[in-house]
């Protein structure tokens, strides 16, 4: 049955990228939940001139009585607590529900601010409209799994649902969702293909890395949609929309090989690209015969968090232990026999014993990346700086506590230049890196950058590649990084998109 008329709900993705948007997966999933038995619009800030206008127009109507903002921490902030704020200024009566990363990991600030009422934490699937029918028929939501609220002035955390099977949820409202934007604008021309879509497989992650924000909000549990499942979607997408290309926004894609190999053996005369997210010890368990068909199936790059060179900080990063050195390298030459790039991303900057500890470590990582481009010179290398994530109560963030490290203590403190680049892990606040150490690993992200460009950024070909590859070739062999604004200069004049921030360059 259909909400009455003024409790229809606003579903809202703040802007995340200047350009060439993904499709934004969150508020999809959570429309699913709602389909069918509420009202409601959505909006993309990514597709908006003034998403403000559009909320404040529908809002004026009276019709509306929920608006739920999907909010992952960095530059969605900008517009999730401006907006946030003014809905609870200029509407009191509307009630403002925040889902995702960053309303989950930091539920305290996020809900002391007083213009959010409640935090969906973690899922929505049932949680959502269950909260909406809790509050439309004045019933007590006490009950209602996953919600983070204030009460009494004091936190209210329900109980964790345990995560559903996938296969149960509705399909994504991809023809509602056109109505509003088309889908062929978010199909992206990537190096993977001319119609690129976002798709979002599976829920949460068997680990339990302590540096990472899935494991507070997931507790080391996953669950998957079947590879049929994922393949009669994929198929609806190409026969209706033409896509060519998936990027898989899984956090672990590659979790249970059993999936794989069936969606790949689906997948294999199809003639459709792909990416996704991966753990090294859990592919290096793929046999030969896996690899060989999940190239054949259009499997184009695996990202994985190959994180340190040192199996020492690997244990302390609880990588779940089974992942080495060895196998970060052994992985790379693998891939390399298959034709699938691997693109792995390194944290450097941990907390170490004393200034000397952490210096070391830093050169060393970068020593080890040195040695994967030799292995394999198509391997895809990221830098992050480690920016820690409030795992409250486990030792690492204990560890930063008591060196020091705090996070905000308001919402608005977030807006803070600084702490965007934090979130973005250019610049992580954290006492034990001093400003010697950031300048020597952003100076070489940058030199590897220019030495090796990365594929993903299909622009970067010909006489610029050329250029950038000359200009720092001497710096990346003599290991001389100081200052290199030549090369920065490069990428600024051709506007060379790091998959990391933005996503992979489309257009
Ligand atoms: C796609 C994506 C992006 C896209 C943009 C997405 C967009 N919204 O437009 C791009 C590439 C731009 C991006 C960038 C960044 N991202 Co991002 N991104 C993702 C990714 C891969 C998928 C998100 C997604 O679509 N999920 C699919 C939906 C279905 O799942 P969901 O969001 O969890 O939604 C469920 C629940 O959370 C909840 N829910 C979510 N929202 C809402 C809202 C309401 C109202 C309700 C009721 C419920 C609800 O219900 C949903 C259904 O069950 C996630 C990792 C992941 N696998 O989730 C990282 C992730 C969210 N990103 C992350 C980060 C850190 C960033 C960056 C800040 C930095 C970086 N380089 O990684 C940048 C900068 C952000 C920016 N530019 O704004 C982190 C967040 C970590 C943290 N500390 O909280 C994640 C978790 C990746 C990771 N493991 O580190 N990102
Ligand atoms: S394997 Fe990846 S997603 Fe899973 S806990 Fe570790 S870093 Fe997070």
């Amino acid at each position: 049955m259909l909400s009455l008329k003024n409790n229809k709900v606003i579903l809202f993705n703040p802007r995340s990228a200047k350009w060439k948007h993904r499709i934004p997966n969150s508020i999809l999933q959570v429309g699913a939940s709602i389909y069918g038995k509420y009202d409601f619009d959505f909006i993309d800030g990514n597709m908006e001139v003034d998403p403000w206008l559009k909320i404040v127009t529908l809002l004026k109507t009276g019709n509306y009585k929920y608006v739920g903002f999907t909010v992952m921490p960095g530059p969605q902030l900008k517009e999730a607590i401006p907006f946030s704020k003014k809905i609870k200024e200029q509407f009191p009566n509307i009630t403002v529900v925040w889902g995702g990363y960053f309303a989950t990991n930091q539920h305290k600030v996020v809900l002391e601010s007083k213009y959010v009422d409640f935090v969906v934490s973690g899922p929505g699937d049932t949680v959502f409209p269950e909260l909406l029918e809790a509050l439309d028929n004045n019933e007590p939501y006490n009950k209602i799994k996953n919600l983070i609220y204030i009460e009494d002035n004091k936190i209210v955390k329900t109980p964790k649902q345990k995560l559903l099977n996938q296969d149960t949820l509705p399909k994504l409202p991809y023809e509602y969702f056109h109505k509003f934007y088309p889908i062929s604008d978010y199909l992206a021309k990537t190096f993977m293909g001319n119609k690129t879509i976002g798709y979002h497989s599976s829920l949460g992650c068997p680990f339990t890395c302590s540096f990472c924000a899935v494991v507070p909000i997931y507790n080391a549990k996953w669950q998957g949609k079947s590879a049929q499942n994922i393949y009669e979607d994929i198929m609806w997408l190409k026969q209706n929309f033409g896509l060519d290309a998936i990027e898989f926004h899984d956090n672990n894609f590659f979790t249970s090989r059993k999936r794989v190999v069936e969606f790949s053996e689906l997948m294999k005369d199809e003639g459709i690209a792909w990416w996704g997210e991966g753990r090294i010890d859990t592919i290096n368990k793929y046999s030969d015969d896996d690899l060989a068909l999940m190239s054949k199936a259009g499997c184009k790059m695996i990202f994985f968090g190959a994180e340190t060179g040192s199996d020492e900080v690997l244990a302390q990063m609880d990588k779940g232990g089974t992942q080495t050195a060895a196998q970060i390298r052994e992985v790379a030459a693998r891939m390399q026999q298959f034709g699938i790039v691997p693109e792995y991303s390194f944290v450097l900057g941990m907390p170490g014993d004393n200034e000397q500890k952490v210096m070391k470590q830093i050169k060393d990582d970068i020593n080890f990346i040195k040695e994967i481009k030799t292995i394999n010179p198509n391997t895809e290398i990221i830098i992050y700086l480690y920016s820690p994530v409030p795992s409250e109560g486990s030792e690492l963030y204990e560890r930063i506590t008591k060196a020091g490290f705090a996070f905000p203590a308001t919402l608005e403190d977030w807006l803070n230049p600084t702490w965007e680049n934090f979130d973005l892990r250019r610049n992580p606040l954290t006492p034990w890196l001093t400003p010697k150490m950031i300048d020597t690993i952003q100076n070489i992200e940058t030199v590897l950058n220019g030495y090796y460009p990365t594929a993903s950024d299909y622009r970067i070909v010909g006489f610029k590649k050329v250029l950038m590859k000359t200009a720092a070739w001497w710096r990346y062999k003599m290991g001389f990084y100081i200052l290199p604004y030549e090369i920065k200069a490069m990428h600024k004049f051709w506007k060379y998109r790091q998959p990391e921030i933005e996503g992979f360059y489309s257009e």
